[in-house]
């Protein structure tokens, strides 16, 4: 523990911090599910006019405020506005501008290009539709109690990091919201009588998705574009895994087996199979008797471990497939990149304790499998003793 030295607790006030640790297994349990979560959450610009309770919003504005700041300076003020009128005067403002921006050619071409496939246009009737707006607006700098300023630092980033958490608390609440910046937006400073140490930065329409909402089909980059690991992976970078070209197998059908895409949809047939074959596949090749895996855990962090392999999956960092007997689960297979230079994959499969017989059956299947329809020469699956 470095606390002997380190902070320095003579120059101000500390309290002890102290937070319960979680197994890692409630741990990616609850990545997953936040994960899974915020997933969901969309950009909208159609709001119900269905009334939201206040204090919804005002507990979103008490999360944000949670926010780590430069300083601790806490540099933003948000401004909630219900009000039929100011809404609408907000409007008009916001349309004045943006019909410069897109009708007068404010904004250039390249720029309108760049969000065409958003749907947007000058006009902001969400503006008054959505029973709440929240401008979060940022305190360039301080003002004292004796009227002097006082430096802010780090406020952009700060206040991004508000907005963030502010948007996860409304997503996660079942609202939905915009990051709307009419631009320029100074006249909301005036319109909300805020004074002259604060700029706008993100106007927050806030309300239920009205009936028929639609939003643009967008993909959101994967894992492996987001993510880049240093040092590199022994095994390489994941991405690569498979080449690009490659068609993965999405169904498979051996001698008495099938395979699909592992996901949600397994949980209660996969966690049965596993949770009653624990001694069964400990003793499997490839599965050590000490391995963290299998172990009991509950269905729902079964469910989070399938999740996981099927963004694994959809990402192409890793392919993992349920074995069944029509529609019983009967095991697993998993096929992601090895750590052993002299191997282009690392597969594993268990069969459940019942259907022991079957584990031989589907190491000779999936071997040849492996060999002839994945770009692998030298998949690592560790030899079954009663195999040839
Ligand atoms: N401020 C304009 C334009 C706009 C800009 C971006 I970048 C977007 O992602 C979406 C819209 C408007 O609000 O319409």
């Amino acid at each position: 523990m470095s606390t002997d030295h380190y902070p320095y607790t003579d120059r101000g006030e500390f309290v002890p911090y102290d937070r319960q640790r979680l197994t890692e297994a409630e741990m990616r349990k609850r990545a997953s599910s936040f994960y899974e979560l915020m997933a969901q959450r969309r950009s909208i610009r159609t709001f119900s006019a269905d009334p939201v309770p206040r204090d919804l919003i005002e507990t979103a504005v008490r999360t944000a405020g949670t926010a780590p700041s430069g300083a601790h300076q806490q540099p933003w003020t948000f401004v909630l506005v219900g009000d039929p009128e100011t809404k609408r005067k907000i409007r008009i403002a916001a349309e004045e501008e943006e019909r410069v921006n897109y009708v007068d050619g404010r904004m250039p071409e390249d720029w309108q290009e760049e969000i065409a496939r958003l749907g947007t246009s000058w006009q902001k009737p969400y503006l008054e539709e959505a029973p709440w707006i929240v401008v979060l607006f940022e305190q360039r700098y301080g003002i004292d109690a004796d009227g002097s300023r006082r430096k802010h630092y780090y406020v952009k980033e700060s206040v991004g990091i508000a907005a963030g958490v502010f948007i996860a608390a409304i997503h996660q609440m079942g609202l939905a919201t915009l990051t709307h910046t009419p631009s320029p937006m100074a006249f909301l400073t005036k319109l909300l009588d805020r004074p002259q140490n604060e700029r706008p930065a993100i106007l927050f329409p806030i309300g239920y998705p009205a009936d028929g909402t639609v939003v643009p089909k967008l993909e959101r980059k994967s894992l492996a574009d987001i993510l880049v690991r240093y040092p590199p992976d022994p095994g390489g970078d994941s991405r690569t895994f498979v080449p690009q070209e490659f068609k993965v197998p999405i169904s498979f059908e051996g001698p008495g087996f099938r395979l699909e895409p592992l996901g949600p949809q397994h949980n209660e047939r996969d966690y049965e199979a596993w949770m009653s074959s624990i001694d069964h596949i400990r003793s499997t090749p490839g599965f050590g008797p000490h391995g963290t895996w299998p172990a009991p855990m509950d269905l729902e962090a079964n469910l989070a471990d399938l999740e996981g392999h099927a963004r694994d999956f959809e990402s192409r960092d890793g392919f993992t497939y349920s074995i069944l007997d029509g529609d019983d689960v009967i095991g697993c297979v998993y096929i992601y990149p090895s750590t052993d230079p002299g191997r282009d994959a690392a597969v594993a499969s268990w069969v459940r304790a019942d259907r022991a017989e079957m584990d031989g059956v589907v190491y000779r299947s999936l071997s040849r499998w492996l060999t002839e329809s994945w770009p692998f020469t030298a998949p690592g699956y560790a030899a079954r003793p009663d195999a040839d």
